[in-house]
C-alpha cells in the first residue's frame, strides 16, 4: 500500500528537479517503463533473449531457478553525450542464505550477445555495473556480497568470476538490495566524464552515493541492456523500470568532442582487494612492528636507568672529594 504512493512521489520529484533545475529529459527511445508491451509482444525500442520473460508489472530476466540466463537490449544506439539511468528492479528469491549470481547493467557495443559474464559476451567493450549477489571467491573477501562495482573494458580484459571481477573493478560497494519489501533503485550518472553510482534501497526517496570515478572515457553509440544469470543458486531477477535522463550542460565545450570512435577506458583502478592471505601477511607485519617498538622502548627505558645510576654514582664521589 505504501510503495506506489511512494513511488509516484519520486517520479513527481523527478519530473519537478528535472524541469527545475537544468533541461534533462528523459530519452523515451532509450527508456522502458509500463505499460511495455507494443502490438503483439513486442516492446517498443527493446529486444530480449534467454530466460527474459514480460508480464504487465515487470520483466523477469531469469526466474528463481538454476542454470538461467536472460537479457534485454535496447534496440537504438545511445548518442547522448551526458546521461543518467535510472533502473527500477527487485532482486527476490526463496533462497535466504544461498542465492545467486546477479545481474549488470550494461553499456556495450554489441548487444546480443550470450556469454559468461552474467549472461553476456566476456572481453566486452564498454561498460558494466555488477550487482553481484553471490561470492565466488573460496575464503572471505574484506567485504560483503551482494556488492556492487563498475569496470570499463576495451575489449581486451577478463571478467574472473572466481574472484568476482576483483581485479578489474574500478570501485565498489557494499549494499544488501535483495528480498526487500520496499521498491530498490540504482542510478547511474555519467557527466563529465565523471561515473556516479548510486542507490536507493532504503525506501527514503533519496539517493546514497556508492562510488564515483572521474576520467572514465566512453564513446558513444554504444547499446544499453541488462543481463543476469542463475548458476547451481538462483533468484528471480526483475526489471521494473530504465530510464535514460539526457544532461544538458550548455557550457561543456567536450560537447563538441566527437566521442563516437574512442575505446572505453578508465584511468584509475581499484587496489585488488584483500584476500585472507594478505590479512594474515599484514597481520604478521603489524606483530612484527609492535615488537621492533617495544624492543626499542625497553632498549631506551634501561639507557635511561642506566645514565641516572652512573649520573648519581658520578654526584657521590665528587661530594666526597669536596668533603
Ligand atoms: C586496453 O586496456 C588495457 C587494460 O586497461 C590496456 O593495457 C591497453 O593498453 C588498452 N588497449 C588500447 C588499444 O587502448
Ligand atoms: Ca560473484
Amino acid at each position: 500500500m505504501n510503495v506506489i504512493p511512494c513511488w509516484i512521489l519520486i517520479s513527481v520529484l523527478e519530473l519537478v528537479s528535472a524541469e527545475w533545475n537544468t533541461k534533462d529529459y528523459m530519452k523515451r527511445e532509450h527508456s522502458l517503463i509500463r505499460p511495455y508491451q507494443g502490438s503483439g509482444m513486442t516492446i517498443p525500442y527493446w529486444d530480449f533473449t534467454g530466460s527474459t520473460m514480460v508480464t504487465n508489472n515487470y520483466i523477469r530476466l531469469t526466474p528463481d531457478l538454476q542454470s538461467k540466463q536472460g537479457a534485454i537490449w535496447n534496440s537504438v544506439p545511445c548518442h547522448v553525450r551526458n546521461w543518467e539511468l535510472q533502473v527500477h528492479f527487485k532482486v527476490h528469491g526463496k533462497g535466504k542464505d544461498l542465492f545467486g549470481d546477479g545481474f549488470v547493467i550494461w553499456y556495450a557495443r554489441e548487444r546480443m550477445k550470450t556469454g559468461p559474464v552474467f549472461g553476456n559476451q566476456d572481453y566486452f567493450q564498454g561498460l558494466a555495473i555488477i550487482l553481484d549477489t553471490y561470492s565466488n571467491h573460496n575464503g572471505p573477501h574484506n567485504h560483503q556480497h551482494p556488492y556492487i562495482s563498475a569496470m570499463v573494458n576495451n575489449g581486451s580484459l577478463h571478467y574472473d568470476h572466481d574472484r568476482d571481477g576483483t581485479h578489474t573493478q574500478i570501485a565498489g560497494c557494499e549494499a544488501n538490495f535483495r528480498n526487500l519489501e520496499h521498491d530498490t533503485h540504482i542510478g547511474v550518472r555519467y557527466e563529465r566524464d565523471t561515473l556516479t553510482v548510486s542507490t536507493d534501497f532504503s525506501n527514503k526517496a533519496a539517493w546514497k552515493e556508492c562510488f564515483a570515478v572521474k576520467d572514465i572515457k566512453l564513446p558513444t553509440g554504444y547499446y544499453i541492456g541488462i543481463s543476469a544469470t542463475t548458476g547451481d543458486l538462483s533468484d528471480n531477477h526483475d526489471i521494473l523500470s530504465i530510464r535514460l535522463f539526457e544532461l544538458d550542460l550548455p557550457d561543456d565545450p567536450r560537447d563538441q568532442e566527437d566521442r563516437s570512435n574512442i575505446l572505453p577506458s578508465a584511468s584509475y583502478f581499484d587496489a585488488p582487494r584483500e584476500h585472507v592471505d594478505d590479512l594474515k601477511q599484514s597481520a604478521f607485519s603489524r606483530i612484527m612492528f609492535f615488537f621492533l617498538m617495544l624492543i626499542a622502548a625497553l632498549a631506551l627505558i634501561a639507557c635511561v636507568v642506566i645514565g641516572i645510576m652512573w649520573y648519581q654514582k658520578h654526584q657521590e664521589n665528587s661530594r666526597k672529594r669536596f668533603y
